[in-house]
Parts: C-alpha cells; structure tokens; sequence
C-alpha cells in the first residue's frame, strides 16, 4: 500500500501527503480549511448543526455513464451494455492525465471499509485524492481511517482508488475501472457518483466482479427489517432504479392503522448479500451514511430522511438562504423570500429555474437515523427473506406480484423497466430495460451477470422469495392508482405474510398474486376498493407488447443470455 501511495505520489507530485486517520480532530482541522478555501459553507448552527454546503462546478453535478468504462482484458468481458475500453491504452492516457496534476495540493490518503468491522463480507478501500470535500464525505458515508488500517493488518488486501479534481473539464472526466486490477480512477470530477469511489465504483462495479468470482452478490439494493407487533422480524432487499424511491422505502413511516409495526433501514442503496451457514442469504450494507436526493422529501413523504439530515450533514446543490439554512422543491413550507439558487444567483419565487438542482444531494449519516435497525453493524449481516424488483411504470405492471421461483424471479429482474421521465418523453409506456437496476452500475457483461444469479440458487438452500411491485400505475385518467410512500406498508405486509405461509395468493400468468382482500385498505384516506382492483388486474393485451419491448435488451445480450431466461420468456407467453 505504501509503495502504491509512492507510485502515485511520484507521478502527481503533490505538495503535501496527508494520512488520514479518521479523528474528530482531523475532521475539524479539514472542516476549517475547506471553510477558509471557500469549498464548505458553515450553515446555521442552530437550524442545521454541524452541517455544511457545497456547491459543485456546473458542469459536473450527476453520474456521467457515457465517461464511464470497465476497462476489462477483452470488451466482451465488459459485455454490450457496458462502455469498454483497453486497459493499458486507458492507464496510458490517465497517466498522462495525472503527471504533476496535484501540484501544490495536497494528496490525501483515505483507508475505508465498504462494511461493519471484523465481518468475512467487509472489504477495504484506500483512496487517494486531491479534494478536501471527498475525505469529508467519504468519512460520513463510510467507515475511515484507524478502522480501516487495523483491518488491513500488514498484508490485507484492498481496492485501490485514485481521484484527481483536475480543472474539472468534462473532456477529460473519466471514471474507469480496472476489475483485473481491483482498482478504479477518477478524474476531472468532484460530484458524488463519480468521485466517492466506495460507493457505485467500489460497492457495486467493482464488488459485483469479484462477487462473481467469489460467490456472492453485489447489488443496488435497500435493505430494510419490518417488525410486527408480536416481534417478528422479516429482512427485506429492493432494487429499484435510481429516483424510484429507494430511501423512502428504506425508511418507511407506517401508517396509523398498522399500530405496533415497524420498519427499520439497514441500507438505502446497495446490498452485500452471501450464502450462510443455513443455507440462506445474508446481506450487509457497506455504506455508513446516506447519499441522497433533496428535492421532493420533506417531512411527509419521509420524515426519517428529515431528521437524518438534521445534523452532521454536507448538502450539495440545493438552495441557500441569506441566513444559511437550505432548502430544494417539494421541502416542506413555502420557498424562503431570499433564496439563492443553486448556482449561488438570487431566485424569485415563481421562477421556471429550479432553486435546488434536481440531483441536489444530502451526505448524511447513517447513525442519524432514528429507525437504524439495530443489526446494522452486525458482521454476519441479516438474513434476506424477500428480494422485491420494482420500477415507475404508468401501465401494465400491477401493484404486486410474487414469482414462481427463483429462476423466475431471475427473469423477472431481468426484464426490469422504468420510465425515463414520462413527462418529458412525451408518451407514456416509454420505458427504459434496467435489469436489476443494475444497468449502470454492472462492472461484466450483464448475461454473464444473469448466469452468476442463476448459478447463486445453487448455493442457496432456503433462497429469498422474488417479487415485483409498481407504486406508479395510474388510470386512463392519470390518476395514481395507489396512494404510495407509508401505505406501502400494507403491500411489504402482504410480501411479509408470502415469505411466512401465512396468506393465500392466486396463480396469474405472471405469478402468484393477492385478491383485493388480502390487502388491507382501512383508513387510506379517499381511497376505494375500486381503485385497488384495477391496480392489481392484468392487462393481457398490454404484456403481449411488455414482452415484445423487453425483446430489444435481451437481443443485445442474446450470444451471453442464459437460455434459463429464453425459456421463462417462452413460458410467460404460453400462460399469457
Ligand atoms: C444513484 C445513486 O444514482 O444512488 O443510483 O446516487
Ligand atoms: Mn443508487
């Protein structure tokens, strides 16, 4: 690792090294130079304690999947969805890139761990970087420093991360990864996405290559126990596309009628999951903070995102007032009259500009949250009895419906589609393939990544039971067809009861699926029978087209497909 620092040091010749050891006094002491340096802004200590903002450069404000490469030996181990490139022409280029490129900075070297100490599913990252705001953040999303040099030892083995700012020029942004290498560089960038190297390079692109390989899964999913009354504890993962709702899920307020239940967040964004000694899946989350998007929560929609953010938080990109407290579109109140925009401009109320940017974004952590589930820093991770699949569809997929098995389930998740923005695209029923939510974030060829889910049922006795919601099916009238955000309690019960035996279903052509009554509907407020009945009915005419459109993703993949899934196509056909 040393030697690694060296290498580096050699060829950006910083001006200055800097060891990080993850001490309050190390935060403080980075805290007032990145507030002297005009890089956080202090925000009112008694609105927002301990709380900072940043503002990023324009041109650099959300993941850039078409500068982001998987820099594997071939271009079909990266596979068709991926952008490919050849590792030694990409190390040559970003050698070139990197030669005295942190002159007169200082290099900063962060040991962290994607997960809870002392557990065989944790493992460790050091990156370097030139940015102040990354060692911040990356010490609130994950666990830095002593931590993570004791957990190295003197011949542990980690994920090498190099990140430089550069002039933060688009042109030169890349996010590569070398899987073979077991290492990612990141240039030209200081937003999240792209320069956290834990989180999407680490903890899935480069995790979900060496979970193949070592037979276990890496996946964009939330982790989340629900409670009933009597005790019981039910483990749950989700995928769901970025903007879909991961960490409302995750963190899921009941409703008054479900007295005595609970839900409690393990992870609100991806999941470490391997087979146990039982024969069930165990999952981890390897994130310690939450990296999520400002604008449409509020106290309603998801209270204990609220009050995880209330302290210790770095926002990014949403609007400042004159007195420093923040705010985004969709947070609760009206706008406050002397609001600055994101990009620091005065905003006038009414403008069509957003005074937050849409991918405006909160760093907080996890310890925060008052519904943290109490085994998150367990090393033996939670066991999973339910994976849900779920996408923002406005037809055809209904409300819930549970897979035949596993290998069903696969296709299921496979088949995944949600709708870029509806609005925009001007028709509804547009859908993007995002098999797993994995589109972006898949670090092989994603058949190759659909035959290792397969090869997992292998490894699992008691597997997790698969199912699929849709929260976003409307009516011929556009009118939502399910109320959503707490009231999805009433589903997860029913997913709940599934996983235990405890509830009938119905076979369909798409799987097992409740009756009207068996989801429990008292005290939605203006909500009918009616409403659930059509949410839950399926359109056969419509899923003749679903599997015509799911064609064009699995005719890219067709030479890496398992015929596994070829088949369960045939099959859905046949029933439907
Ligand atoms: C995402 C995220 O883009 O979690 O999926 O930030
Ligand atoms: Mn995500």
């Amino acid at each position: 690792m040393r030697k690694w620092v060296e290498e580096v040091a050699a060829l950006c010749r910083p001006a200055n090294i800097h060891w990080c050891n993850g001490s309050e006094e190390e935060k403080k002491a980075l805290t007032e130079l990145a507030v002297a340096a005009g890089i956080l802004i202090p925000l009112n200590p008694d609105k927002h304690p301990g709380c900072y903002y940043h503002r990023s450069h324009a041109n650099d404000v959300a993941r850039v999947e078409e500068r982001t490469f998987i820099c594997t030996k071939t271009a079909q181990e990266a596979g068709p969805t991926n952008n490919w490139a050849n590792p030694t022409e990409m190390y040559q280029k970003l050698n070139g890139l990197l030669n005295g490129a942190m002159a007169g900075r200082t290099l900063y070297v962060i040991p962290y761990l994607m997960g809870p100490p002392g557990s065989p599913l944790t493992k460790i990252g050091v990156e370097i970087t030139d940015s102040v705001y990354v060692v911040l953040s990356m010490r609130i999303m994950t666990r830095i420093g002593k931590v993570a040099w004791n957990e190295l030892g003197s011949n542990g083995v980690f994920t090498k991360g190099l990140h430089s700012m550069l002039d933060i020029n688009p042109e030169t942004r890349y996010i590569a990864h070398f899987p073979q290498d077991n290492a990612v560089i990141s240039t030209s960038s200081n937003y999240g996405g792209n320069v956290l190297l834990g989180k999407k390079c680490l903890a899935l692109r480069l995790a979900s290559y060496l979970g193949r390989d070592e037979g276990w899964m890496a996946e964009h999913m939330l982790i989340l126990g629900v409670e009933s009354p009597t005790g019981e504890k039910t483990y749950v993962a989700a995928a769901f596309p970025s903007a879909c709702g991961k960490t409302n899920f995750a963190m899921l307020t009941p409703p008054e009628h479900y007295k005595g239940w609970k839900v409690t967040t393990i992870g609100d964004d991806i999941a470490w999951m391997r087979p146990g000694p039982d024969g069930r899946l165990y999952a981890i989350n390897p994130e310690a903070g939450y990296f999520g998007v400002a604008p449409g929560t509020n106290c309603k929609t998801n209270l204990n995102a609220m009050l995880s953010l209330s302290r210790d938080t770095i926002f990014t990109n949403v609007a400042l007032t004159k007195s420093g407290e923040v705010w985004w579109e969709g947070k609760d109140g009206e706008p406050p009259a002397d609001l600055l925009d994101w990009h620091g401009k005065p905003w006038i109320a009414g403008s069509k500009e957003k005074a937050a940017h849409p991918n405006s974004r909160f760093a907080a952590p996890m310890k925060n949250n008052p519904v943290l589930d109490s085994e998150v820093s367990n090393p033996t991770g939670v066991p999973i009895s339910a994976i849900i699949f779920g996408g923002r569809r406005a037809t055809t997929m209904p409300l819930v419906f549970q897979a035949f098995n596993w290998v069903h389930g696969t296709y299921v998740g496979a088949t995944m589609g949600s709708e870029m923005t509806a609005a925009a695209a001007g028709k509804v029923g547009t859908v993007r393939r995002d098999p797993m939510a994995m589109l972006p974030f898949a670090g092989y060829n994603m058949g190759d990544y659909f035959t290792h889910w397969l090869r997992m049922r292998k490894l699992l006795k008691n597997p997790p039971k698969i199912f699929h919601v849709n929260w976003f099916r409307k009516s011929a009238e556009g009118e939502f067809l399910w109320p959503g955000y707490g009231e999805n309690m009433r589903v997860l019960k029913w997913i709940v009861d599934r996983c235990k035996g405890r509830v009938p279903a119905t076979e369909t052509p798409l799987g097992w699926m409740p009756e009207a009554k068996d989801i429990d509907i008292t005290g939605i407020p203006n909500y009918t029978k009616e409403k659930l009945e059509e949410a839950l009915s399926i359109d056969i005419e419509g899923w003749k087209t679903e599997v015509m459109l799911q064609d064009e993703l699995f005719m890219k993949l067709y030479a890496d497909l398992p015929k596994e899934l070829v088949y369960q196509r045939e099959l859905l056909i046949s029933r439907l």
